[in-house]
């Protein structure tokens, strides 16, 4: 124990040093594409009658120098189905909404973030496009064969002179103040207890990857992906609904006592929730993620697994 413990206080110290670390300044474009849902973890009750979960995208744009974008993404379990998609364009009930910046306007179609306000109106000036082959029926894509949904924009705003105007063409203050587009992922009824993934396709080289178009400089793009889990909570190992230095603790005592020959001690429930890193294996480096997961709670930053 003795050990388990000098250990836990080493990963403790570079778990707590890591949050903090703060890169050099970056003079690249940078942008993040990511997933929003108010639920991640689903019950066994919940999976066992099925549920329909509203995820939305979202593009975090800090140089605030995206030209357009593409996001694709896919489900590759058989238990979850993405559909839904909201189309940009698509004509809905004439509603009032207010941004950040306190301009109210009035929109008749959902407002995302690749829009401006013009007149106290909401103005769409992206545009919908996606490659043939992935065109679904409402000029969008809702591909179910292959359970992969994607969306692209791009920025044309023009001032009288004819040129592009920059910088000036999200919506609110920042560009993931609204909403890219949004979706319902569809669990099956008897949907088993595991790990569920919704992934940004990101194989640059591929034409049905994910990726953004700056007006200056090099780009450099991020993809979050969204983690479901069903049946626990990732991380929480001990399930009293935290998750902290006790259940890193705990992950490292099982991975001890298995690498000692002293035999696997977990549950198979307990087993989904150390294994943080979704690897199919339990080691320190889950007892390392789960410590400075806590560590990011305790420090009121956004925790994040990956
Ligand atoms: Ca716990
Ligand atoms: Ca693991």
């Amino acid at each position: 124990m003795k050990k388990i413990t000098a250990l836990l206080s080493s990963l403790l110290m570079v778990s707590a040093i890591t949050p903090f670390s703060v890169s050099a300044a970056d003079t690249q474009s940078t942008a993040r594409l990511y997933f929003s849902s108010d639920k991640n973890v689903i019950s066994t009750e919940e999976a066992k009658a099925g549920i329909k979960v509203p995820v939305s995208v979202y593009v975090d744009d800090k140089s605030n120098d995206i030209q357009s974008l593409t996001a694709k993404w896919i489900c590759s379990s058989e238990y979850v189905t993405l559909k839904g998609i909201t189309d940009p364009t698509l004509e809905t009930e004439a509603k009032q909404y207010t941004t950040s910046l306190g301009e109210s306007f009035t929109a008749d179609f959902t407002p995302f973030c690749f829009s401006s306000i013009v007149d106290g109106k909401l103005k769409a000036n992206g545009s919908v496009f996606v490659d043939e082959s992935e065109l679904g029926d409402n000029g969008y894509t809702e591909n179910v064969v292959n359970n992969r949904l994607a969306i692209t924009y791009t920025q044309n705003l023009m001032d009288s002179a004819g040129n592009e105007i920059k910088k000036s063409s999200y919506l609110g203050a920042k560009s993931d103040e609204f909403m890219l587009t949004s979706f319902t992922a569809e669990f099956a009824p008897g949907t088993p207890a595991g790990y569920y993934k919704i992934e940004f396709i990101d194989d640059a080289k591929n034409v049905n990857s994910s990726y953004f178009n700056f007006y200056s400089g090099d780009g450099k793009t991020v993809l979050s992906d969204l983690v479901f889990t069903v049946g626990f909570m990732r991380g929480d190992v001990n399930n009293d609904g935290v998750v902290d230095a006790i259940d890193a603790s705990m992950t490292l005592a099982e991975y001890a006592s298995v690498s000692v020959g002293s035999g696997n001690k977990f549950t198979e429930i307990q087993q989904l929730a150390a294994d943080v890193n979704i690897d199919n294996e339990l080691n320190a480096s889950d007892a390392s993620s789960i410590l400075a997961y806590y560590a990011q709670v305790s420090t009121g930053s956004t925790p994040s697994f990956d």
